[in-house]
């Protein structure tokens, strides 16, 4: 199965991408726009792997800190536009944290480095080719969750299932 590992979005965070959505919408960018149920901000990316037990294991063993997680800018890689999140440090070394566990469990995951971005829309279709201009609200939320995910491709596009979450400890 396709699993991933990720930080669920919520609060003030979705309301300013749906904002996002909308302008986008409106400036005619055209696409396959993420569902905001689907919404997410990948911390690890597994790839097929047939053991999640093991992985929420792993998750287990990373102590995962209170951090805000604030939306930072909007981008664009080849066939995706985003908007950027920051978790500051905190982020930064719990994601190397959980990487380095995964590791050490020989766990795969795709090892590209981390650049913490939430996909808004896959396959855009940009008037004239240009990517318009646009102002991210400014919206932040705590993160206490990381959830393992499993992501299938269903009727009406992907669909990604919760297995398992691990929380903050206070
Ligand atoms: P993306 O949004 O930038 O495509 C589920 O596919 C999640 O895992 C998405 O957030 C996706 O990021 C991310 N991901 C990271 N590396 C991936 C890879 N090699 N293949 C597919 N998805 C990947």
């Amino acid at each position: 199965m396709r699993l991933f590992i990720a930080l669920p979005l919520e609060g003030a965070v979705l309301d300013a991408l749906a904002k996002v959505r909308a302008s986008l919408e409106r400036r005619g960018v055209r696409g396959n726009y993420t569902r905001e149920e689907n919404l997410h901000l990948t911390l690890a990316f597994l790839g097929d792997y047939g053991d999640p037990d093991r992985v929420l294991e792993i998750m287990g063993s990373v102590s995962l800190p209170r951090f805000r997680l604030t939306l930072d800018g909007f981008g664009a890689f080849a066939g995706v536009l985003w908007c950027g999140a920051d978790g500051g440090e905190a982020l930064e070394s719990y994601v190397r944290a959980l990487r380095r566990a995964l590791s050490q469990a020989d766990i795969p995951f795709d090892r590209e480095s981390f650049r913490p971005h939430i996909t808004v829309l896959r396959k855009p279709e940009l008037p004239r080719g240009r990517l318009p201009g646009l102002e991210v609200p400014a919206a932040s939320m705590t993160a206490e969750r990381v959830v393992l995910f499993r992501s299938e491709r269903g009727r009406n596009g992907m669909v990604y299932t919760p297995l398992g979450e691990v929380g903050n400890c206070r």
